[in-house]
Parts: structure tokens; C-alpha cells; sequence
């Protein structure tokens, strides 16, 4: 039997079978939980519900990160279908593209930083308002969130990304502390660079993908099934006693301070 016998689970976040929100389901699946899924607009339906259809359920439902209104209302449906709720997944980012390339003190704009802490960082803060409720009663409920390591190092490029990220591990820690005495545990992944459709467009995405290969101490990149292995089991009652961590699944990449012949192992 799964470890997630039994744990409904509200996943926001999947574009394609690249997300790591889908590494995060098909790890959840895989381990016996229910799984239900939000789509961002009407574009992106189809897609979310194939990927539904592919786990096992047929829940879904659209969900905003920008509106308040369509955050509540998505919450108020999975209500009629589900009587409780066990864990909630905030896999949500974006910037304007533009705010993420060159220097941040030139091409940062108050738009653009507004736009990526509303729906990057906000937007958990906003989904866990609505999850609370349905997480009355639960055993060992838990929400979790994934940030990258430009929140507490500068990356090129990842400019407000980084601050809205910052924001977001200490909105976790606020809300570890808020939601705990109701036994409700809040964690973030911070999880190395991998290609999804928020990596497409990057410039310069596969030459960071090399050099974080290069560095990291298990020589490497990592993979959505990995993230999605270590979101499983810290929403699962085997994590029961984690809460306000932000776990790396980075191969080791966050703790090199410094390599001798990058790359090689001479
Ligand atoms: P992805 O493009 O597959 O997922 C991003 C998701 O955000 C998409 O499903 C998109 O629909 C959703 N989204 C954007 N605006 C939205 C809105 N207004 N309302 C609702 N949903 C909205 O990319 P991903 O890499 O799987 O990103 C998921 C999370 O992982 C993000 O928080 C990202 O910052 C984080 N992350 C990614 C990497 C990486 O290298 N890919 C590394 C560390 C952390
Ligand atoms: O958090 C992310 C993705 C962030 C992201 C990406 C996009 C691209 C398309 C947010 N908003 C948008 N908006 C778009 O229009 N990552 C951790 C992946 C990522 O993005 C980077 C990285 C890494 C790693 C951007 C610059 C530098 C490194």
C-alpha cells in the first residue's frame, strides 16, 4: 500500500508533462493519493485534464493565481466534491519575460515586480486562506511550495524572480507558525534548474543546466521524478514532524562554495 493511502490532493500548477507539479502528481498517484487539478484559463484546459484523466481523476477545476474571486470559488468547488482536503501544492510562478534578462536595476519595472510577487508569491499565501478551512479535521493536513535558489543567492538573470522567491520561503516560515497549532504543516522545495515550459525562453537555460551539472555534487542534473519523490514524502504522515523547511533537491548544488577544475573529477 502507498504512503498516500487515502490523501486528497489539490495540485496547482501543471502546463505539460514537463511541470514539476506533474513529478509531484505522478510521485502522489504512485503512492495511493487522490489527486485533483487547477488550470490557469480556458487555453489550458484541455491539457490539465488529459493529464487528470492519465492519474485517475476527474477533478478539475480553474484556479487564477491572480484573482482572488477565482482562487475562493475554486476552493468552493472542490468543497461540493470533496468533504476534506490533505494537501495543497502551489506550483506557480511568472514574471513578465522581460524582467528576466540583464541588469534588474535597469530592466526591473514596478509592474514587473508587482506582477511576479502577486502571482508567485502572493498567490500561496492567497490559495492557503481557502485551503485552511477544508483542512479542519484532517490528519497531518500539509501545503507545499517551490522556490529555486535565486531566493537566497543572486543567479543571472532571475532578477525579481529572486526577490518574489525570498518572499515566498519567508511567507512559508510566516505560515509554518501561523497554521501550525492547527496542525497544519506548511514546506517549500527548492529545486534545481530543470527544462520546463517556465525554463523555455530563457536565454542561456541549457549553458546553466551545464554548469550546474558541473558543480553539484552528485555531477548532475536533477528530475521532476525526483521532486516529485521528495514532495510525496513531505506531505505524507512520514514527514509528520517537518514543517517551515525549505528542502533542496538540487543535488547538493546550494552548499558548493567553491570547486578547484570545474567539471572534472581529476
Ligand atoms: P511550468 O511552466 O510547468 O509551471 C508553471 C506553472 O505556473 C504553469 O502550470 C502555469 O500555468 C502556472 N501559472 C502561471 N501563471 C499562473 C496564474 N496566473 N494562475 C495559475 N497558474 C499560473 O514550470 P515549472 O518549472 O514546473 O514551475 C513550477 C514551479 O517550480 C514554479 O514556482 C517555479 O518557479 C518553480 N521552480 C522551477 C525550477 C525550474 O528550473 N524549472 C526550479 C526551481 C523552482
Ligand atoms: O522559477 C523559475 C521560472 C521562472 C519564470 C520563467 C518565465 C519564463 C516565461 C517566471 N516567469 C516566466 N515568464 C515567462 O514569460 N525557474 C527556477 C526556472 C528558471 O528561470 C530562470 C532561471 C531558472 C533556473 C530565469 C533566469 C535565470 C535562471
Amino acid at each position: 500500500m502507498g504512503f498516500m493511502t487515502g490523501k486528497r490532493v489539490f495540485i496547482a500548477g501543471i502546463a505539460s508533462n514537463r511541470s514539476i507539479a506533474y513529478g509531484i502528481a505522478k510521485a502522489m498517484h504512485r503512492e495511493g493519493a487522490e489527486l485533483a487539478f487547477s488550470y490557469p484559463n480556458e487555453r489550458m484546459k484541455s491539457r490539465v485534464e488529459k493529464v487528470a484523466t492519465e492519474l485517475g481523476s476527474d477533478i478539475v477545476l480553474e484556479l487564477d493565481a491572480g484573482s482572488d474571486d477565482s482562487i475562493k470559488q475554486c476552493f468552493a468547488d472542490l468543497g461540493k466534491t470533496w468533504d476534506g482536503l490533505d494537501v495543497m501544492i502551489h506550483s506557480i510562478g511568472f514574471a513578465p519575460k522581460e524582467e528576466l534578462e540583464g541588469s534588474i536595476v535597469d530592466n526591473t519595472t514596478r509592474e514587473g515586480s508587482s506582477i511576479a510577487h502577486d502571482i508567485s508569491t502572493y498567490s500561496f499565501l492567497a490559495m492557503a486562506k481557502y485551503a485552511k478551512p477544508l483542512m479542519k479535521g484532517r490528519e497531518n493536513p500539509s501545503m507545499l511550495t517551490l522556490s529555486y535558489l535565486g531566493a537566497v543567492a543572486s543567479i543571472p538573470n532571475y532578477n525579481v524572480m529572486g526577490m518574489a522567491k525570498a518572499s515566498l520561503e519567508a511567507g512559508v516560515r510566516f505560515m509554518a507558525a501561523d497554521l501550525g497549532p492547527e496542525g497544519i504543516r506548511v514546506n517549500c522545495i527548492s529545486a534545481g534548474p530543470i527544462r520546463t515550459l517556465a525554463a523555455m525562453g530563457i536565454k542561456g537555460f541549457r549553458g546553466m543546466l551545464d554548469v550546474f551539472a558541473g558543480t553539484a555534487p552528485l555531477r548532475r542534473n536533477v528530475t521532476i521524478e525526483e521532486v516529485g519523490n521528495a514532495a510525496a514524502f513531505l506531505c505524507s504522515d512520514l514527514a509528520s514532524g517537518i514543517t517551515a523547511e525549505i528542502m533542496y533537491v538540487d543535488g547538493g548544488f546550494n552548499t558548493v562554495g567553491m570547486m578547484l577544475d570545474s567539471g572534472s573529477d581529476s
